[in-house]
């Protein structure tokens, strides 16, 4: 047995770099330090008080190198399974031990998990904007840093605000361009704030958006598009169906992700790409949408999903049936989660693409993160461990403050609407 691999302490930083972020440190009894990502947009303080409550007094102690046995012994173990919350927690203990373990071997982690299958992890960004020319300078935008797949997310002409689309209305005073390319979603504020949704319009939209993109960028660019789990079963079908001339590489999250059966009716009517589970946390969550061959992609990042050894079980598992990865990677999945990802993902042989919005440099000068993004793929880096840091005193100087993602009320009567 190694000497010295016991954790001997763990802490929890909540901060705000950039945006509101949980990172976890754990060190071991011969000073090897590892992070992990612990970041629930919106519900930060639950899952730090989760890891300083409830499971660092239990893990101090424990052998560090013995990560599986760790992971059971908090999943299993507990009375309590599963849940964002539970399985975020788990996931920031994993990673870190991923960390370590990478550290000690003085590897980059992906060779743990069986080497690079691949040069890089092929990503896309986001690209949106109020109308047709916004969307084309934002998709460019876009191609000209690097990306080889790009999401369109467009605003719907009766709507004051939509999801995912900032800046709207602003852009005739030219305001919203910079914005729309750095964009965080999730307000700092007392409360939520409010959006409205209209899901005819929105239905009645989307495919001239995706005809007005083809026809000017082609037919070879890879597009996608999230529906943030907006639409009925049927909605989702015909959305499927309207825009399948355009040949969609996914289309992702499209009703709400309680009820899975719904996706044997969404398939019966399309083969435009299904993606989905960025709100999912367990293998569970998937089981049937494996099996009966359902779905496309998993969007499970690392952070939300129980951590590297729970992932890493989900993608052999869709593996069986040729089911891909497509992590999701939004700016409140931290670069430590961020790296995480990447890590499996160079490893594991079925992988399809990463989200990758970027951080903003406050972010970035708080976390270093080695990835490096080039020619449309992200490359996790060749540096012991994950490739990420974790300034604590530059952290401390960006407060806290809560935040929140928008809640979506119907334009017509104002009932509140899924997400
Ligand atoms: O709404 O990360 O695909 N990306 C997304 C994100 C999510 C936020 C939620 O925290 O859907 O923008
Ligand atoms: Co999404």
């Amino acid at each position: 047995m190694a000497i010295g691999m016991n954790i001997a302490k763990a802490d929890v930083f909540v901060h705000s770099p950039g945006r509101n972020f949980v990172t976890l440190k754990i060190v071991t009894e011969s000073g090897l330090v590892g992070y992990g990502d612990a970041t629930v947009n919106g519900r930060e303080l639950s899952v730090a008080s989760y890891l300083r409550d409830h499971l660092l007094p239990i893990i101090i102690g424990r052998d560090a190198q013995n990560i599986e046995d760790t992971w059971q012994y908090l999943y299993r173990g507990s009375y309590w399974r599963r849940g964002p919350i539970t399985m975020t927690a788990i996931a920031a203990i994993d990673m870190a031990l991923w960390d370590i373990k990478a550290k000690a071997a003085n590897v980059p982690l992906y060779q743990l998990l069986g080497g690079a299958s691949r040069v890089g992890c092929l990503a896309y960004g986001h690209a949106s904007g109020s109308d047709f020319k916004e969307i084309f300078d934002s998709i460019r935008y876009h191609q000209e840093k690097g990306y080889r797949a790009i999401r369109v997310q467009a605003a719907v002409p009766s709507l004051n605000s939509v999801y995912g689309v900032p800046g709207i209305g602003k852009s005739s005073k030219g305001k919203s361009a910079g914005k729309r390319h750095d964009y965080e979603p999730a307000q700092r504020s007392s409360k939520p704030v409010e959006e409205e949704w209209d899901t005819r319009a929105y239905l009645n939209h989307m495919p001239k958006v995706f005809e007005a993109v083809r026809n000017e960028f082609g037919p070879e660019l890879p597009l996608l598009h999230d529906a943030h789990h907006r639409l009925t079963p049927i909605e989702a079908a015909r959305l499927g169906k309207s825009l399948e001339p355009y040949d969609l590489f996914w289309l992702e999250d499209l009703t709400p992700a309680e009820n899975t059966d719904v996706f044997r009716l969404i398939r019966q009517h399309t083969t435009t790409p299904i993606a989905v589970g960025e709100v999912f946390n367990s293998i569970f969550d998937y089981k049937a949408l494996f099996e009966e061959q359902l779905i496309d992609y998993v969007r499970s990042p690392v952070s939300h999903a129980g951590g590297i050894t729970a992932l890493r079980k989900i993608f052999d598992y869709a593996a069986i049936y040729q089911i891909k990865s497509g992590v999701h990677g939004p700016t409140d999945v931290s670069p430590i989660g961020h790296a995480a990802s990447l890590h499996l993902g160079m490893a594991i042989h079925n992988y399809g693409i990463s989200e990758y919005m970027q951080h903003n440099s406050e972010t970035n000068d708080v976390f270093e993160p080695e990835y490096t993004f080039k020619d449309g793929l992200i490359h996790p880096g060749t540096s012991a461990g994950l490739g990420v840091s974790y300034n604590e005193k530059l952290a401390a100087s960006f407060e806290y403050k809560p935040a929140y993602l928008p809640v979506n009320r119907l334009k017509i009567d104002g009932t509140v609407h899924d997400w």
